[in-house]
């Protein structure tokens, strides 16, 4: 993909390091592990590599804490490593994108030291210190400033015994939050994504950007965790968010030679917003990633309050978002990423159907209007994991909800029963490379135990084949590149309140395409509407053997096999 709007064109894969492979032996994924499978990527035909973080880090939350933006992790690599990774994507035709976590720092990083050590110095504001509660001892509890719950457990501010203030984190209390409205932090933050591009990187995945600009004064949300509360009406796209990606825009983005791809992170980000961050005419960003489709499975207990997905529920999500940025703004397409469980596990069928179900879900997600993002392991149909126990899981949201939660009384079994389907480490075992032990992600012993299903699920076994998952994403990869009408198309909907069937066309000067796509392990009949135009339409892939010859799709004859997705053409 080249050329002004190639971000438009283009497919990014995701790799989280630490779980990708690893060169050295000592369990843990790294660069030169990256640079050693660039040819997996190349082959399965991606376009860009976002790479999770690689910057040194005590790796309290695996590398999203970061202690120095300019420098790469040792157990990671060298710069110089990191120098051979970019030119090795450079030299495939591959770009770059670099993960930005300007929201927290670590606070091992020097700016948060040094704001710790003096209340009076120039750094303290880079951070939120706040004293105690009106009337309430500092350090009391129930004292902090806000009641504000951490998204890891527990309330979103730390005591600091020295000085008798607080500091604010949203996320693990070695996540403290950079205070977006003192201008130097800012300022600090630019200069340090120039010197990025300056090496060569071609863009950034923004971590939590949606959380940088808190409504102020800070104030107490509604009460949802026993006494702690949600503020995320008040530092999810506060008051000054706009302003902030328009400067940042300006200040990095600006007048570069080439096109900078930028996505924004942004739970709890609506329609309405996401016209407004991705308008190409507003210079913000290029595109957000949202939650809607990843949060209709949970109830009204939140993240660990799961239920049944309905289809449409997810054909209403999905649709709405496509006819939203229609006009105006663009979509990110994915299913699973490092936070969320894998795809086939959540949204298909990874017994019987694993294979089948993973090919409909990359037919129907790439086969939308937007920019689709493939998770590693992803293109293999890799699954959720069978945790044992407690001491399986190395996330610290999953670790510090388990405790908490049984603290609080909580049955261990059923918060175990919770975690296993939804925790963020189904998504971080070891790739899986081939069938020797440790999946051939390493020598050693991974820093987390590998799916014991990796001698069937691995990339040796599936890359030559053409009947593979894998070989699968390369078709769908290989279509969006030759079809102008899957990247421009306008989207239709087509049977919304169908149960069962994901149904959608794709229409660009003359040619459209229809998606159908069955959501269930049942054969069903897709009543396509219009159906006789379709008689003679093209039959362009799909995850059964191809009808030969295509067989007339009016109804009631277009039956789909369990989990069958169809992609037709016609001019
Ligand atoms: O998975 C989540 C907890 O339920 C999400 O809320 C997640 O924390 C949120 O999507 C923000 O994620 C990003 O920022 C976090 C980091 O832990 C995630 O890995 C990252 O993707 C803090 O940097």
């Amino acid at each position: 993909a080249s050329g002004p709007d190639w971000w438009k064109r283009a497919v990014v894969y995701q790799i989280y390091p630490r779980s990708f492979a690893d060169s050295d032996g000592d369990g843990i994924g790294d660069l030169r592990g990256i640079i050693s499978r660039l040819d997996h990527l190349a082959r399965l035909g991606v376009d860009v590599i976002w790479l999770s973080p690689v910057y040194p880090s005590p790796q309290d939350d695996n590398g999203y804490d970061i202690s120095d933006y300019q420098g790469i992790e040792p157990v990671f690599g060298t710069l110089s490593d990191f120098d051979e990774l970019l030119a090795g994507v450079h030299d495939r035709g591959m770009r770059l994108v670099m993960d930005l976590v300007v929201n927290h720092t670590s606070d091992e990083h020097p700016w948060f030291v040094e704001s710790r050590a003096d209340p009076a110095g120039p750094r303290r504001d880079w951070y939120w210190w706040r004293g105690a509660r009106p009337g309430m001892a500092p350090g009391a509890p129930g004292a902090e400033p806000t009641n504000w719950a951490s998204f890891f457990s527990g309330p979103a501010w730390e005591f600091d015994e020295a000085s008798g203030e607080y500091y604010l984190h949203l996320f693990s209390r070695k996540q403290p939050d950079l205070n977006w409205e003192n201008p130097d932090v800012r300022q600090a933050v630019y200069a340090m994504m120039r010197w990025w591009l300056d090496r060569g990187v071609d863009g950034f995945r923004m971590d939590v950007i949606n959380m940088i600009s808190k409504q102020l004064p800070l104030a107490d949300g509604p009460v949802t965790h026993g006494v702690l509360g949600d503020g995320s009406a008040l530092f999810q796209c506060g008051p000054r968010i706009h302003e902030f990606l328009q400067e940042m825009h300006e200040q990095v983005f600006a007048g570069r030679p080439e096109h900078v791809l930028t996505v924004g992170e942004m739970p709890g980000v609506t329609v309405e917003e996401a016209v407004l961050f991705t308008d190409p005419q507003r210079r913000e960003v290029d595109m957000v990633f949202q939650f809607e489709h990843v949060s209709l499975d949970q109830g009204p207990g939140g993240k660990w309050d799961i239920r049944p997905l309905r289809l449409l529920d997810l054909k209403a999500s999905l649709g709405r978002w496509q006819a939203g940025l229609a006009e105006r703004g663009w979509n990110s397409l994915y299913w699973d990423n490092h936070d969320q469980p894998r795809a086939v596990s959540r949204f298909g069928d990874d017994g019987r159907y694993r294979t089948e179900s993973a090919k409909m879900l990359a037919t129907v997600l790439h086969l939308h209007r937007g920019t689709p993002y493939i998770y590693q392991g992803e293109e293999l149909g890799m699954t959720n994991v069978p945790f044992a126990g407690p001491e399986d899981f190395r996330d610290i949201e999953s670790v510090n909800y388990y405790a908490s939660a049984v603290a609080g009384g909580a049955d261990p079994a059923a918060v175990l029963a919770a975690l296993r389907p939804l925790s963020r480490d189904n998504a971080r075992t070891p790739m899986h490379w081939d069938d020797s032990p440790a999946a051939g992600f390493s020598t050693g012993e991974p820093w987390i135990a590998v799916n014991p299903n990796y001698p069937q699920i691995n990339a040796r076994a599936q890359v030559d084949d053409p009947d593979s998952v894998f070989s699968h994403y390369r078709a769908v990869i290989a279509l969006r590149h030759a079809e102008p009408a899957v990247v421009d198309g306008d989207f239709t909907m087509l049977l919304p309140d169908d149960p069962t069937v994901y149904a959608f066309t794709r229409s660009l000067a003359g040619t459209t395409l229809l998606v159908v796509a069955n959501f269930s392990g049942d054969p069903v009949p897709a009543p396509v509407p219009e159906a006789a135009q379709w008689a003679a339409a093209e039959f362009v892939l799909g995850n059964y053997p191809a009808p030969d010859p295509a067989p007339d799709p009016a109804p009631p004859t277009l039956l789909l096999a369990p989990w069958e997705a169809r992609v037709y053409r016609r001019v």
